[in-house]
């Protein structure tokens, strides 16, 4: 599973060479009107074409990245199967349920841990963040929290924001087993010798979390 992390994916300096010199983009007009034909103005659904900046901002309000601080990219289950079709799971509730799909019945492989990229097996999980590409470092004298809402200039980036909202959830999934009673059948089936995930080595709130940057490419 792929998360795209913060409250905004494009940097400051692309929202301001867009503005310089506005291209259009007819593709994104296009991916734009697939998932709502209504969301392009007049204007724009006369010149077939929305600039970068103008589709970037309204794919961050339709997806959770505006609100949560994060947003799910893609997932690819165990049984081979996959999806990307997550642009417009936007609330709490649509993630959650977009996170148990991809944690599929192995819900005690839950953990958390730029992108995050989420791998697990029947016994295992690991979380790593990965795609540097945008990040780059702050101006001097610029200081920021990873959690303030952004405006531009402010160079917020709702990281943490993000990362406390994934949290959250995955702590519900972890309660909802711990109800169901399914944590006490795992340990009690790893003391007996039976293989199982080990529960305190994939918990959200473990001191085991594994979280670390897999690429040196960052700035
Ligand atoms: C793409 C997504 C990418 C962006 C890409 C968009 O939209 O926002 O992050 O690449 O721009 O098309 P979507 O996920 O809705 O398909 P960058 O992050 O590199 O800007 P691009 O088409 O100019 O590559």
């Amino acid at each position: 599973m792929d998360i795209k992390m913060g409250v905004r994916t494009y940097l400051e300096d692309e929202l301001a060479k867009a503005r310089e010199k506005p291209k259009l983009r007819k593709d994104m007009y296009e991916k734009m009107i697939q998932i709502d034909p209504k969301a392009p103005t007049d204007a724009e659904h006369r010149a077939k074409a929305v600039t970068k900046p103008r589709y970037m901002v309204w794919r961050e309000t339709i997806s959770s990245t505006a609100t949560q601080g994060f947003r799910i990219e893609g997932v690819r289950r165990g049984d081979g199967t996959s999806s990307k079709d997550f642009k417009t799971t936007r609330t709490r509730e649509q993630v959650l349920a977009a996170l148990n799909s991809f944690l599929q019945g192995y819900s005690h492989a839950a953990l958390i841990g730029s992108s995050l990229l989420f791998v697990h097996n029947d016994t295992s999980a690991l979380v790593r963040m990965i795609d540097f590409a945008k990040t780059i470092p702050l101006p001097e004298n610029v200081h920021i929290t990873h959690r303030s809402p952004w405006s531009e200039g402010t160079h917020e980036d709702g990281y943490l924001l993000g990362l406390e909202n994934l949290i959250d959830l995955f702590s519900v999934i972890e309660k909802n087993l711990t109800m169901n009673g399914e944590i006490s059948k795992l340990v009690s089936s790893s003391s007996s010798g039976k293989p199982s995930g080990s529960v305190a080595a994939v918990s959200p709130t473990s001191n085991n979390l594994h979280v670390q940057p897999v690429s040196n490419t960052s700035s």
